[in-house]
């Protein structure tokens, strides 16, 4: 049976103002298992009031940051104990494995938990002026509406990445998860409301990027915009964001390195490095689409990831012996396979895997890809695949893995596998890349930042001072003698 979902608006469940509606495919199945609304411009305008009139409200704006870190905190333990739901419904819209998906959601819980606990740490400063007779001192106040646009291979942890901050800083948002992937968010928005949060403090809205998205970033009543997405609606975005003068964080993804030296621990490196491509089908932003690897290795070292690629179990997402699920979407599909051709046309090598199969429920599933012979001017060694895709680059000293890892124009995250302690520090000094992590790959929490460089974005999301990024400063002055001097003296 198909399940139809509506938007929240103001707290309710609303249809969309057009009556129409997307279908929703499940990509293990490629059955329609739910519609969701196709919104038009008239739903936001109506999300966009609902957010700006809750920001004024005093049940949001006069409530006390105690109270809104037990809201926040009551989120929290509202998605775990719902964390099965979340993660079922992401498995049906994006077909990545239940066991994946319900850790995610099991950590996503942390993210309310943790920016709860700064909701009462939000403080101004009393600030020494050479200004005798004056007090001046700072305010922080919440932004205001935050326009949140999330993409399809993990809405529900990537708005937590957001969304949390933003709450616990005291502003209101309206959420546009994508056309591909919106039935999770809509789940976890009746959990805002379960936890209490007044109505038309979170508000979500469905649609298509092209058809509502610039309704929204152009909005006037919109005070940030928070996204996560491909690097062209991300620029559109972000125009749209300086039109406005308005602040935009943005995650776009990467090509990020993963750089094994000859003196690596190499058992660990072959797991990081295909985990680091493969797990998720690629689909992550993450992903360490490139492999530098030490010519003295570079034969050996392919040959144990090829074999670790071939024995990756394709399957049902929702069976606990399944690796990876099917591709999340048809247009992703394509683009990884026009990818793989487009590499091979480059003169790359397939080492393994290459083609497409067909799963026993029709989904779409690409075999793990290793393509060797890659340099750094190839299109596949500069653009993004989002797919299980791993392009392999050879250096022969540390100064060309430097040089390699840094020649493209995103900076996402990167890896560096060696035993010596100088090479690891000197490397992590040198790679232009949001985050750095030897000997292992992948790590992100709640308590620590993340972002990207370069084309990879702007901004970052998580740790104590993304809070900062979701709150504005006002500088107060007082004249505390009671006496006003004359403006000009002689009149
Ligand atoms: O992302 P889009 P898509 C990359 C990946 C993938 C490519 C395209 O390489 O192949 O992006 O994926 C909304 N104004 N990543 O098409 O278009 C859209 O509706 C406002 C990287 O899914 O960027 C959706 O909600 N919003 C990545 C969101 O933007 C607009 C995750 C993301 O969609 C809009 C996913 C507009 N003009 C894909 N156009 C990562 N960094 O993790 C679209 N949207």
């Amino acid at each position: 049976m198909t399940a139809r979902y509506e938007n929240l608006i103001d707290g309710h469940d609303c249809p969309p103002a057009q009556g129409a509606y997307l279908d929703s495919e499940n990509p293990w199945t490629t059955q329609v298992w739910a519609q969701i609304p196709r919104s038009t411009p008239e739903d936001i305008d109506r999300a966009v009031a609902a957010a700006s009139a809750a920001f004024r409200n005093a049940a949001w704006a006069g409530i006390s940051a105690t109270k809104r870190a037990a809201l926040m905190r009551r989120l929290g333990d509202l998605v775990e104990a719902n964390a099965k739901e979340l993660a079922l419904a992401e498995v049906r819209d994006n077909g990545k494995t239940y066991t994946e998906m319900l850790r995610q959601m099991l950590n996503t819980a942390e993210w309310y938990r943790y920016y709860g606990g700064l909701c009462d740490k939000i403080e101004g400063r009393v600030i020494p002026v050479e200004a005798p007779g004056h007090f001046n001192y700072t305010l922080r106040e919440p932004l205001g509406v935050i326009a949140m646009i999330i993409p399809w291979n993990s809405p529900v942890r990537l708005l937590a990445w957001k969304l949390a901050p933003a709450l616990a800083a005291g502003n209101t948002c309206v959420i546009k998860p994508s056309e591909h992937a919106s039935t999770s968010t809509l789940t976890f928005a009746r959990l805002v409301r379960e936890a209490g949060f007044p109505d038309g403090v979170v508000n979500v809205v469905c649609g298509l990027g092209a058809e509502i998205g610039p309704a929204l970033t152009d909005h006037p009543d919109i005070a940030k915009v928070a996204f996560t997405g491909g690097v062209g609606s991300g620029t559109a975005v972000y125009v749209a964001a300086a039109k406005r003068m308005r602040p935009a964080t943005l995650e776009l993804g990467g090509k990020s390195p993963n750089i094994v030296f000859a003196d690596a621990d190499l058992d660990a490196a072959v797991q990081g490095v295909a985990g680091g491509i493969f797990a998720s089908g690629g689909q992550s932003c993450v992903a360490g689409s490139r492999l530098l690897v030490a010519d003295a290795i570079h034969d050996a070292f392919v040959a144990r990831l090829a074999d670790v690629a071939r024995r990756i179990r394709m399957g049902d997402p929702m069976d606990a012996a399944t690796h990876v699920g099917p591709v999340a979407n048809r247009p992703q599909f394509e683009h990884i396979m026009k990818m793989i051709s487009m590499a091979r046309d480059e003169g790359a090598t397939i080492a393994c895997g290459g083609e497409s199969v067909t799963g026993a429920q029709g989904g779409l599933f690409v075999q793990p890809t290793i393509c060797t012979g890659v340099t750094a001017d190839m299109r596949i060694a500069q653009e993004e695949v989002f797919g299980p895709v791993l392009s392999v680059l050879r250096f022969s000293t540390e100064e060309e893995a430097v040089a390699l890892a840094n020649s493209t124009r995103f900076g996402l995250g990167a890896g560096i596998w060696t035993t010596d302690v100088g090479r690891a520090h000197r490397m992590a000094a040198r790679v232009r890349s949001g985050s750095v992590w030897v000997n292992t790959y992948r790590m992100t929490s709640q308590t620590s930042p993340f972002g990207g460089f370069d084309l990879s974005g702007v901004g970052r999301e998580g740790g104590q001072a993304m809070i900062d990024a979701y709150l504005q400063t006002k500088s107060v002055w007082v004249n505390t003698t009671g006496v006003m001097a004359p403006a000009f003296p002689s009149l």
